[in-house]
């Protein structure tokens, strides 16, 4: 039993919950190190939702509403931590939602389908194909899914398919910690902030945008920007630790 005076409540709970996850096999036990990875980059920002991060998650709001064919990826980790905020994202985007799989097994796409359902979520569901050019199993996707999306949204990706998806002409938006990530490097726009806040904030903006901020946010995007602008904000708050 965690109290919720400790300190890092919030981060335990997480955990908590990532390791109950493993046990249904919604999350693989590598999720829990990636995790882990994630945990050591959220520190050293802060564990908030950094200014450029918001700016970042404020575009992918605007991306995701012009989109033609948007579509959100979700993975194990994803699921177990925001499957209930994606199902309001997919209400108020209209996006299609998809499982994609690093340590893809069968039984693991059923109980995940499963959980996502159960909090209201459509799903693309049915036969799937390497239609992504990758050796391992993040390549099998929908054709009415990811494989005909021009936006998609990666929360936790790994490099190799964010990279492949820009190679198909899509925009990616990814949800990553580590800006140093080759997904956070590649994406069209890297959101470098955690989950849990990521997916609630770019909800609120897919209500609060209005048609003329829409506009103006998707005209020319430089994902670059909010890398530097990371890597600035922990190497500032590093040189403060001492004071
Ligand atoms: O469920 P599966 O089989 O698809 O596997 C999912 C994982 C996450 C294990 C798989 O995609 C993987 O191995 O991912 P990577 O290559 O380790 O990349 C995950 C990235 O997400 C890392 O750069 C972490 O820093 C980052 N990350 C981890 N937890 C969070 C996070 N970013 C945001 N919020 C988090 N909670």
């Amino acid at each position: 039993m965690i109290p919720e005076s400790h300190p890092r409540y919030r981060s335990l709970i997480i955990r908590e919950r990532l390791a109950a996850s493993t046990k249904t096999g919604v999350v693989s036990l590598e999720g829990l190190t990636a995790h882990g990875r994630g945990e050591a980059f959220d520190y050293l920002l802060g564990e908030k939702t950094t200014e450029s991060a918001l700016r970042a998650e404020k575009i992918a709001a605007a991306l995701l509403l012009v989109a033609r064919h948007p579509v959100i990826s979700v993975n194990g980790n994803t699921a177990a931590l925001v499957a209930k905020e994606i199902a309001e994202l997919q209400v108020i985007s209209k996006a299609r939602v998809e499982v994609n799989l690093f340590h893809r097994t069968d039984e693991r796409v059923k109980v995940i389908s499963n959980l996502l359902k159960d909090q209201g979520i459509t799903l693309v569901e049915g036969d799937v194909s390497r239609y992504i050019p990758l050796d391992h199993d993040r390549g099998l996707c929908h054709f009415d899914g990811m494989y005909s999306a021009d936006v998609i949204l990666v929360p936790l990706e790994d490099g190799d398919r964010a990279q492949a998806l820009i190679a198909m002409g899509k925009k990616v938006i990814a949800i990553d910690l580590n800006p140093l990530s080759r997904t956070s490097k590649v994406a069209t726009v890297p959101i470098i902030d955690e989950v849990t806040r990521a997916i609630p904030n770019i909800t609120h903006f897919c209500k609060d945008l209005c048609s003329e901020e829409i506009q103006e946010l998707t005209q020319t995007i430089n994902g670059s920007e909010f890398i530097r602008d990371a890597l600035e904000y922990i190497r500032e708050r590093l040189l403060d630790v001492l004071d």
